[in-house]
């Protein structure tokens, strides 16, 4: 009928060819610009500071602004070790990073679907028994541990292995991919625009994180808002500028580098250092020589028995220790946290 009508009247026929040649226009100047500059139709609907879940049980997300920061500390640093440096300028792109850390019950939602076992131990559990708290303590998990966790504290005792379980599992479930933060993506979400030794200012504060005493390893302390002598919930303390919680302290979070004792190869566009080399280590890093690099990976963030120093922004350590690996690895002062592209 349409056609008919168009070539029964010249005046039809021009409207017909005029409404065509705007078409053309319109997709020529607006929409095929659009297209070509959108990264990606997904990346359109994300803006900074947005929070969302890919599922009703999956961890929420918050959107971190894209942009530039110096990794590592100053030298003047109060408290820094050697492989904070050199400090070096790193670009980190646009993406998601989980507000709180995973928790028990995220886990066990988990395991419930896929019957993920966990029989490696756990070190620091605190059971009764325990002789030497830093070693695995074959009957701890994260289930079973000798202080009160609820369903809403940070799931702790997996080792790397568990982890990358998860991220498969949770990838898989969404149809994102889902992954751990790398050092840079990380560091530069906890200073979340800052420069100061923590991000709330240049001193430790139990107001802000929980951690422990100011001179020991592995002691827990009550001070403050910090009511916890091991994990706390999450969320318990302030978010940082990016809506972010429990970076420091609480637990430390499994991150997707390998061991590099400096910044020298790190990076620079905010992706993880993954380079498998065999370690030229000496002084206090001896015991890790001739080692390979990627049999450790970075974890941050300091935990509930850590003094300042080793929650500091810039404050690095790694895992496994000593006599176990990434496939045996686990403490209860150990957790993470996911990351998902966008
Ligand atoms: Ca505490």
């Amino acid at each position: 009928m349409k056609n008919k009508n168009i070539e029964s009247k010249d005046f039809g026929q021009n409207e017909y060819w005029k409404n065509i040649y705007k078409l053309y226009t319109f997709i020529k100047r607006i929409v095929f610009p659009a297209l070509i500059s959108a990264p990606s139709w997904g990346q359109l609907n994300f803006t900074a500071g947005q929070t969302f879940r890919d599922c009703p049980d999956c961890p929420e997300m918050v959107v971190i602004p894209p942009g530039s920061f110096l990794i590592g500390a100053p030298p003047e640093e109060v408290g820094r070790y050697d492989e904070e440096g050199p400090q070096r300028e790193v670009n980190v792109g646009k993406f998601a990073a989980g507000k709180f850390d995973i928790t028990k019950k995220q886990w066990a939602v988990f395991v419930a679907e896929t019957n993920h076992l966990t029989t490696h131990g756990c070190a620091w559990a605190d059971l009764p028994g325990d002789a030497k708290p830093w070693d695995l303590n074959p009957s701890a998990s994260w289930n079973h541990l000798g202080f009160a966790q609820d369903d809403n504290h940070p799931v702790v005792c997996l080792t790397w292995d568990d982890v990358q379980d998860y991220l498969l599992w949770l990838s898989k479930k969404t149809g994102h991919h889902y992954r751990l933060l790398s050092e840079s993506e990380w560091e530069y979400a906890a200073r979340a625009g800052t420069t100061t030794t923590f991000p709330w200012g240049s001193g430790a504060s139990h107001e802000f994180a929980n951690y422990g005493t100011d001179t020991s390893f592995g002691k827990g302390l009550i001070a403050g808002r910090d009511q916890w002598m091991a994990t706390s919930p999450v969320g318990s303390f302030p978010p940082n500028a990016f809506g972010l919680y429990d970076m420091h302290g609480n637990v430390m979070q499994w991150l997707a580098d390998c061991f590099e004792n400096s910044y020298s190869a790190n990076p620079p566009d905010g992706s993880a250092y993954i380079a498998d080399v065999t370690l030229k280590t000496t002084g206090d890093l001896a015991d890790m020589n001739g080692k390979n690099s990627c049999s450790f990976h970075i974890v941050r963030g300091g935990d509930f028995g850590d003094p300042p120093r080793s929650i500091r922004s810039a404050a690095r350590n790694w895992a496994p220790v000593a006599g176990t690996t990434l496939h045996t690895y686990a403490s209860s002062a150990l957790g993470f946290r996911v990351a998902r592209a966008l």
